[in-house]
């Protein structure tokens, strides 16, 4: 019987150079993940994959000095060796600029146009550049920003071909009630709904004309798809969706894609109602988790909190950084990483718990029965206790999998190493060997064995390598997940060699110190790296411009006649500024954090006089008042060095 296939996507990564362990997260699960379905015998397959696309990479690609292509090409190199450092065994890497998958995405939107689901139109509105998402005013924070990262936005109007995710919101709803299991945490559906959903969706901006890093729209090549289409039709591409019809079907509706809390708008709206409008099932779950914070913070470069899995993979291997991963943290919810507890996990679970067990077991077979398992079958009541728990353990293993609580599901089977060391004090081997009891201390020794066996075909979607170690010390061969929920399987007669620790006991403080100057020595070069980018930045900042260019700005003098706070918003300040003309202009600056509202009047300030009016957070303002900012973040008004009046033209 052909295996039922199963089909898990991490997200499409953009390229970056510099992947923290919070953005390995995602694809250390989906490892585990594919590893324990196919364990469990499905057709399991995994994909990850770059998206390169839109007009955050080009313009990083030109600050460096590259093609967009040369820039990214460099990223995928490296990530493709993290992943490799990580024993990620993906089975498709893609790439939004794979060809075939370009070709998919401009099958997609002409379906959508043909359909009449795509029509063209213009998008008024803001746009967010680093997230690559467009945002109405109302949408905008409080300070007139992005209201996912609180970076600036701005205001775009451009023609536009619009997708019609109003026409899907009623059928989104209804999928949701019949389907509660689609999005997990059961939390994120409320928050989907009463967000945006109920709210009433807009239709989506799904092209964009102001750069030419993408996809073309195939019938308008003045357009390229937005960058999101492109990202979500790569689940499709990597599984050969319009090129591998066998394939596509045997992998499609994906059976889960896994994704950061950041990114759940995009998968649990926009991507179910594209597929609904394409007429083709819909993933069977979305799975939000939780970010993974540095000592109470979100990860961040410039504060230096970022933990790199590098210095982790390196001083103490991939076994325990992928155990701790999902031991530590709650998939689903944020956790909060600290290298303090790494170590101290490492000694109390790895170390303590089970290399204790395995080397008080393989020791004291060597040391009483010459390095033989022997199953004497002198049994005694307590030994039920430790057997009905390994039997147990088995099954709640695989619920708890099933249901993606893998820290409970690594503490299940912890549960059963724990009471196994504890039988081993119960029983107390040394005084059975003490008193010559061979046989009942056989008996003890191979419950131990056999403990130990089960226990490490359990770990191995998380630990490949010590459910190979300790299989190897048992000299036994791996007969599977399955054979985890049978006690008793170990033949007698099995030769069992002790061998080195699994686990070396680490001193907490010494390591501290060795860990924290190997990630600040990643942190430093990394850095460096940024900066020698940052001032190839300063020398290309901008393209050049003719002086017609120049010559569109309208610069003039303002006397600032009165400023107030912004009633709604707390780093704005509200300007009436004198330039010449019959009333006084309002012009809002988000300058409050360098100067108080009486600061500035009185003073001459230059203003752009022709920007194109902007509503901020209620208020129209009406042109831009200058102002120079110092590289350590300092910020002065730009005045000027005589009274010329209101009004004086700046050239
Ligand atoms: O969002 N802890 O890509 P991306 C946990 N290209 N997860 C984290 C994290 C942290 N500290 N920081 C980042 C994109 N992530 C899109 C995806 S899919 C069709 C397109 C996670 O590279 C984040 O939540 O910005 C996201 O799931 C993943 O890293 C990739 O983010």
């Amino acid at each position: 019987m052909a295996k039922q296939s199963y089909y898990i996507t991490t997200p499409i990564y953009y390229p970056n150079s510099n992947l923290h362990l919070g953005n390995t997260y995602t694809t250390i699960i989906a490892d585990v993940l594919k590893r324990y379905k196919k364990l469990q015998g499905f057709d399991a397959y995994m994909i990850t994959g770059t998206d390169e696309h839109g007009q955050k990479i080009m313009e990083t690609a030109k600050k460096a000095g590259k093609t967009p292509k040369e820039y990214v090409d460099k990223i995928v190199d490296e990530t493709k060796d993290l992943w490799k450092k990580l024993d990620i065994k993906y089975d498709t890497f893609v790439r939004s600029t794979d060809k075939d998958h370009e070709l998919n995405v401009q099958h997609v939107f002409e379906k959508l146009y043909n359909k009449g689901d795509i029509y063209k139109g213009t998008y008024k509105g803001y746009y967010c550049t680093p997230d690559e998402t467009f945002w109405t005013e109302k949408e905008l924070d409080e300070n007139g920003n992005c209201p996912m990262c609180g970076r600036p936005v701005h205001y775009e109007e451009e023609e536009t071909y619009f997708f019609r995710l109003s026409k899907y919101a009623d059928k989104l709803k209804q999928y949701y009630k019949d389907h509660p299991e689609f999005l997990e945490p059961h939390f994120r559906q409320t928050e989907m709904l009463n967000n945006f959903i109920d709210k009433g969706l807009t239709d989506l901006s799904v092209t964009r004309t102001s750069f030419d890093w993408g996809v073309d729209v195939p019938f308008d090549s003045k357009h390229v798809v937005y960058v999101w289409i492109d990202a979500l039709t790569c689940y499709l591409s990597a599984i050969g969706y319009e090129f591998d019809d066998e394939k596509f079907n045997k992998y499609w509706p994906a059976s889960v894609h896994l994704i950061g809390k950041d990114i759940v708008r995009f998968h649990a709206i926009i991507w179910p109602a594209l597929l609904m409008a394409l007429d083709m099932p819909l993933p069977k779950k979305i799975f939000a988790h939780g970010w993974i914070l540095f000592e109470n913070d979100k990860m961040s470069k410039s504060k230096g909190n970022i933990m790199y899995p590098e210095p982790l993979i390196k001083l103490y291997g991939i076994d325990a950084i992928k155990y701790f991963v999902l031991r530590e943290f709650n998939f689903g919810s944020d956790g909060n990483f600290s290298s303090r507890k790494y170590l101290e996990r490492y000694n109390s679970d790895l170390v303590n718990d089970l290399g204790n067990l395995v080397s008080r077991t393989t020791s004291m077979i060597e040391k009483y029965n010459g390095g033989i398992i022997e199953n004497t079958n002198v049994n005694d009541e307590i030994d039920n206790s430790l057997k009905s728990l390994a039997h147990e353990t088995y099954d709640k293993f695989i619920e708890q999998m099933d249901s993606f609580k893998f820290n409970e599901a690594l503490e299940t089977v912890w549960t059963l190493i724990r009471r196994a060391n504890k039988y081993v004090d119960e029983t107390e081997p040394w005084i059975l060997g003490r008193d010559e009891k061979i046989e009942r201390l056989n008996t003890v020794l191979y419950n131990l064995a056999e403990t130990l066996r089960i226990v490490s075909q359990l770990i191995e979607p998380v630990m490949e390598n010590t459910t190979k170690e300790i299989l190897q010390k048992l000299g036994f061969e791996n007969k599977g997940l399955k054979s985890a929920s049978e006690f008793g399987i170990l033949p007698n007669g099995l030769k069992v060699s002790k061998g080195k620790n699994l686990f070396d006991r680490l001193d907490v403080d010494k390591e501290l110190e060795i860990l924290h100057k190997e990630n600040n020595e990643l942190i430093k070069q990394r850095t460096i790296k940024e900066e020698n980018k940052e001032n190839k930045k300063e020398e290309f900042s901008k393209d050049e411009i003719s002086y017609e260019d120049f010559d569109k700005l309208d610069l003039v003098l303002g006397k600032v006649l009165d400023c107030y706070e912004h009633p709604d918003a707390d780093k704005l300040l509200v300007f009436k500024i004198d330039i010449g003309e019959k009333e006084p202009r309002t012009i809002i600056s988000g300058i409050k954090k360098w100067y108080s509202k009486d600061d500035l009047i009185g003073k001459n300030v230059v203003v752009v006089k022709n920007l194109a009016p902007r509503k901020m957070r209620g208020i129209e303002s009406k042109g831009m008042i200058l102002s120079a900012e110092s590289k350590d973040g300092d910020l002065s008004v730009i005045s000027s060095l005589k009274e010329l009046g209101a009004g004086s033209k700046i050239s």
